[in-house]
């Protein structure tokens, strides 16, 4: 019997009696009691009917039962399918109805508005407060502190996590056990984790950067986390005397920057600080090095592909860069149908063991963008210096990145749209002090129409979730268009570059 992922990340918890995870409450969950909560959890999800191969949804805050969920879910060989806890009520609807999940576990305060919405989809909910209470906990008391994980291979599906698309619906990204695996050994063995290690996790847990790169290097070398419900620059700076690594976005290392507290001493014993998501700026690197002494470590992926390439643990980590390709992961940039000569722009393709199965039930989504040879499209926009470091130069996607979460400006624009007295609006990412970029929507009205800007974001309230909506919005009388009459967004970039500046 084998659960190559199971056997990786959980197995080795058995008897383990040092800390797993270091909670802000000061509670600390050694390993082998997270493997027991993962056990019960494994076999009150059975009951409550998840099985091999099916998909559980969960959207719930994050705590140390969350993370046993996602144990449970691949002991059960089912399909880990974790949502971002801001989605609204019509983004879940969504994301049940098209991954039809056999349980969907969300917050108890609240299932009364989702109730119906599981029950129209067929999934079983179940609920898991922040403090770890709700209906799984109670189906979970009593169940055997022991279990036998469901046989699985290393090209049997773990996860499916939706990313959105450029065209405004999301496509669940099919990720099997060994695009997992091999990446979390690679970043393993690349960044030198060992079960000395105490790695601050602030991130979320519904994405790859904090599910995928942060729990499952750290789960794979026996390391423990200091497990932070969300990023909370007094509990970073508290616990990084003790810790030795953190990995975040680049706000995360703004807002370090910006707090007195952080100096070269508080950061002695740590020996990494890794970054991604989203550009780290330069002048965050240097910065950071200069009052800390560590250079942070600038990383690049995507939900597709996990992690494609890293700058070195030893070895110049070059700011501006996201350094080499990983082992085993092949990258190539083309322009135009053809491979592009060195230090030449072009869109970044990527093939490894990382690189995801396709798109859950869109072939024709999956063929676009995953060529039959195995290379995956980005669709960002990168050069390989004279030394071998990729740079990522821009994204040929229409895409924003705002403090590590993205946003695809068309499913706003088509939500604005459909305000009363607008007539079309065009939203794009500007430069943001802390977050990077924010969010801007450029509206135009109806003849004869006054828009109050606050009034139409308002609007957007109950239909998507807050990080995705304009942090600012204004109105002109029209939009700039090249001759193809394709709006120019660059132009409305430059034009509002230093708005929140
Ligand atoms: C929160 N808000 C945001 C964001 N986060 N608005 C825009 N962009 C955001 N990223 C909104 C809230 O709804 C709230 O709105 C207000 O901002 C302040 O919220 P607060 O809770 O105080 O924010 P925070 O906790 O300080 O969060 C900021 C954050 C967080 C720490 C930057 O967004 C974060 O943890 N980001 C990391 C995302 C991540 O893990 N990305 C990886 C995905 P209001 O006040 O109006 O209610 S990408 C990935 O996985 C790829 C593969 C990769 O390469 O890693
Ligand atoms: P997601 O779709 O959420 O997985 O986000 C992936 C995207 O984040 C990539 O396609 C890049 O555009 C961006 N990204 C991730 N890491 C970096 C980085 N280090 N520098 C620049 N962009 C990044």
């Amino acid at each position: 019997m084998a659960n190559p992922l199971y056997d990786a990340l959980f197995l080795p918890l058995a008897g383990r009696q040092s800390d797993l995870l270091i909670l802000p409450d000061g509670r600390r969950i050694r390993g082998d009691s997270f493997l027991r909560m993962i056990a019960r959890q494994a076999h009150a999800l059975r009951a409550a009917g998840l099985g091999a191969g099916d998909r559980v949804a969960v959207q719930v805050a994050k705590s140390p039962e969350a993370l046993a969920v996602y144990g449970a879910a691949v002991a059960l060989g089912a399909i880990f399918l974790p949502l971002n806890s801001a989605y609204t009520p019509d983004e879940v609807d969504y994301f049940l109805g098209d991954a039809a999940p056999r349980v969907f576990l969300c917050d108890p305060a609240r299932a009364e508005t989702l109730a119906p919405l599981a029950a129209r989809h067929g999934s079983r909910l179940l609920t898991l407060g922040a403090d770890g209470a709700g209906t799984l906990r109670d189906l979970s008391e009593g169940q055997p502190e022991e279990i036998l994980p469901v046989d699985r291979g290393l090209e049997d599906l773990a996860a499916l996590l939706y990313t959105s698309g450029t065209t405004g619906r999301s496509k669940g990204a099919m990720l099997s056990q060994r695009n997992l695996l091999s990446n979390a050994e690679a970043l393993a063995e690349l960044w030198r984790f060992t079960e000395r290690d105490v790695l601050i996790h602030a991130l979320p847990i519904f994405h790859t950067h904090g599910l995928f790169v942060a729990s499952n290097v750290s789960l794979l070398t026996g390391g423990s986390m200091v497990f932070l419900p969300g990023f909370d620059l007094d509990a970073i700076l508290g616990s990084m005397p003790e810790a030795t690594a953190m990995m975040g976005v680049p706000t995360f290392y703004t807002r370090l920057l910006g707090d007195p507290r952080l100096t070269r001493e508080r950061a002695s014993g740590m020996r990494l600080f890794v970054s991604g998501s989203a550009p780290l700026l330069a002048e965050t690197h240097a910065e950071f090095e200069a009052r800390t002494g560590h250079r942070i470590l600038e990383r690049y992926g995507m939900t597709e592909t996990n992690m494609s390439t890293s700058n070195p643990y030893e070895g110049e980590r070059r700011a501006g860069t996201v350094g080499f390709p990983l082992p085993g992961v092949e990258l190539r940039i083309l322009h135009e149908g053809r491979e592009v000569a060195p230090g030449e722009v072009g869109v970044i393709e990527v093939r490894g063991p990382n690189v995801f199965q396709g798109y859950w039930q869109m072939p024709e989504k999956t063929a676009e963008e995953l060529r039959p040879v195995g290379f995956f499209i980005t669709g960002d926009l990168g050069r390989v210096d004279e030394d071998g470091y990729v740079q990522i130069i821009g994204r040929q996607k229409d895409l924003i990145i705002s403090g590590g979460y993205n946003i695809y400006p068309k499913e706003v624009e088509l939500l604005l749209d459909e305000v009363p007295g607008i007539l079309e609006s065009a939203v794009v990412g500007v430069p943001h002090p802390d977050l990077g970029e924010a969010v801007l929507a450029v509206l135009v009205p109806r003849p004869g129409v006054t828009l109050d800007p606050q009034e139409v974001v308002a609007t957007l309230n109950d239909r998507i979730a807050r990080f995705k909506q304009p942090r600012a919005a204004v109105v002109v009388e029209e939009l700039p268009r090249n001759t193809m009459g394709k709006v120019q967004k660059n132009l409305l970039r430059d034009r509002y570059a230093r708005r929140f500046a």
